[in-house]
């Protein structure tokens, strides 16, 4: 057990771990574990200290025994059975209910969208997450921003299936249901990247479906969401050139779109600002030419079963489409 210890707290990073909240609502969420962690504890704590002051006091009379009974001992009192089987875990869970009820869905509960600075959209797709600014033309894929200390107000839906939207430090999770706007507020009290996951079973490559939230000052993140909202810049070296002539004349484009051309494909991640982000395919290969183009070609391979086919093509063509893709920041 003490061996298992450190296995155990090696899961304490700091990095998508809900014990390390960032916002009011994922501090309640904390607190609530705790408390009822220390409760949990207390319900051991007691049921274990009863067995063996049972065990101890085995062979004597019962409480509340019969002392004429040939078998003392074995027959509890009525008070224990009803009163430590019934009453006290009823009470217990009870009081648990409407902390955690009072306490915790009161403030995580969707915001007044009057109270909100900002509205981002989210997204789920197999196996990805897509975010749409509205009111500014910027969509994203697996990477969102933020201003720091602001009130979010973020709005998720799926084109699929049920996906759900977790990031652990910042708040609870809310399902992405067809058809649906479910609303969570997002808010981070500090100037980092926050982890978040699709925490809701979607096939295959779910646990590929990752997402960054990056907490930007605000001036930062105002440069930022105007960068995404602007269209691609055309290519200005060949190589990059005849990488775009590439996309958009073959099947990149009927799957992918890039403001600024004529690729308006919505099967998979808007590429518009590719070059921006730190990661591909939900958090599953680092951003870099060399990943990029193994993405390329074997995108099955990296996470099997996704949306993307393979394209074998040849070298001198993925180089090209990698060196556009480049250009795309
Ligand atoms: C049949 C549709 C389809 C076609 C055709 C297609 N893709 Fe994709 N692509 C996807 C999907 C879906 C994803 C997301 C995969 C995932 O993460 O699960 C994706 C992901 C990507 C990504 C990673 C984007 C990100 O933000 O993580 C890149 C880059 C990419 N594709 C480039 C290309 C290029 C270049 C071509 C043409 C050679 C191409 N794709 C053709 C569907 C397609
Ligand atoms: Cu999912």
């Amino acid at each position: 057990m003490v061996a298992l210890l450190p296995l155990l707290l090696a899961g304490c990073g700091g990095y998508q771990n809900t014990l390390n909240p960032h916002s009011h609502a994922a501090g309640d969420i904390t607190n609530l574990f705790w408390v009822m962690m220390a409760v949990s504890f207390g319900g051991l704590a007691l049921v274990t200290g009863l067995l063996v002051f049972a065990w101890v006091r085995r062979g004597r009379r019962g409480i509340g025994g019969d002392t004429d009974d040939p078998h003392p001992g074995e027959k509890p009192g009525w008070f224990v059975v009803v009163g430590m089987g019934v009453v006290f875990p009823l009470t217990v869970i009870v009081a648990l209910f409407i902390v955690s009820d009072w306490a915790i869905i009161k403030v995580t509960q969707a915001p007044a969208a009057s109270s909100t600075a900002l509205t981002v959209k989210a997204v789920g797709h197999q196996w990805y997450w897509s975010f749409r600014y509205p009111g500014t033309k910027a969509v994203t894929a697996d990477e969102m921003h933020i201003p720091v200390d602001t009130r979010v107000n973020l709005v998720a839906t799926t084109v699929d299936v049920i996906h759900s939207f977790w990031v652990p430090e910042l708040n609870r999770k809310i399902d992405t249901i067809p058809g649906q706007q479910n609303r969570i507020l997002l808010y981070a009290n500090q100037a980092d990247v926050y982890r978040g996951q699709c925490a809701e079973y979607c096939g295959l490559q779910h646990a590929h479906m990752g997402m960054l939230v990056f907490a930007q000052p605000k001036a930062e993140f105002r440069a930022w969401l105007r960068r995404q909202s602007a269209p691609a810049k055309p290519p200005t070296t060949a190589l990059a050139q005849r990488g775009e002539k590439i996309f958009l004349d073959g099947a990149c484009s009927s799957c992918h779109a890039i403001r600024g051309t004529s690729a308006k494909g919505y099967v998979g991640p808007d590429l518009t600002h590719l070059a921006s982000r730190t990661m591909l395919a939900g958090l599953t290969i680092p951003n870099t030419p060399d990943y990029l183009a193994r993405w390329i070609t074997d995108s099955q391979h990296f996470k099997p079963g996704n949306q993307m086919p393979n394209f074998p093509l040849p070298q001198a063509q993925v180089r090209a489409l990698v060196a556009y893709l480049e250009t795309l920041k």
